[in-house]
């Protein structure tokens, strides 16, 4: 048995969308929870099973599955007829990885740092910057509309869905990137599920 635990608009509007695109909205039961918001409504919900109280948070067959890349990988994965996770064994399934774990690793410090103002050497250092991010998804972007070529994954889900929350990187090639993977079935179905709410 699988159990999504989601608060609207949030981190798990992605895994929403990564569901529809997988043909496995069925399969899988989705717990609405509340989470404290920024603008101070919400709060902590005691129905949801997440060690820290956030989303998403998965859980398969008994087994906590948590943070957005794994999730998204493991989804990925369990349903691979819809052709949206590179499996193992083939070529570019180290590259596939290493888009998520760069996700959760670098990306994400980088744009939550930014976006609240934090510098410092350290994190430069250590992190590098949006520049970088921004430059890392180009190239990867020169060969196709998405990250691997003409082929949508799970990865371009997860790595557009910070500019869709936060605005487009503003550069023709990224900005089109993230409009195709907005305009894709998964995010419009999120979008309305989570109005729906
Ligand atoms: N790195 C985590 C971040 C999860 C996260 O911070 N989710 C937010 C929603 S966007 C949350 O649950 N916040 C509630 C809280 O921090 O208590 C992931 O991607 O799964």
């Amino acid at each position: 048995m699988l159990t999504l635990f989601h608060s609207p608009q949030s981190r798990s509007t992605r895994v929403i969308a990564l569901l529809k695109e997988l043909d496995a909205l069925e399969a899988v039961t989705i717990e609405r929870v509340t989470i404290p918001r920024r603008d101070g409504t919400g709060s902590r919900d005691p129905a949801n099973p997440h060690p820290d109280g956030k989303v998403p948070f998965l859980i398969h067959d008994g087994v906590a599955i948590w943070e957005s890349s794994a999730i998204m990988l493991y989804l990925a994965d369990l349903f691979p007829d819809a052709g949206l996770s590179i499996p193992p064994g083939h070529p570019r399934r180290g590259a596939y990885l290493s888009w998520f774990a760069w996700y959760s690793g670098v990306v994400e410090p980088v744009l939550t740092l930014e976006a609240v103002g934090v510098t410092h050497p350290g994190i430069m250092a250590t992190f590098r910057s949006h520049l970088e991010v921004k430059a890392r998804l180009r190239a990867a972007l020169a060969d196709g509309p998405f990250l691997f070529g003409n082929r949508f994954t799970a990865a371009d889900l997860l790595l557009h869905s910070p500019y869709a929350w936060f605005g487009k990187p503003g550069e023709p090639i990224l900005d089109a990137w993230v409009e195709r993977c907005m305009e894709r079935p998964g995010a419009r179905f999120a979008a309305a599920f989570d109005a729906a709410a």
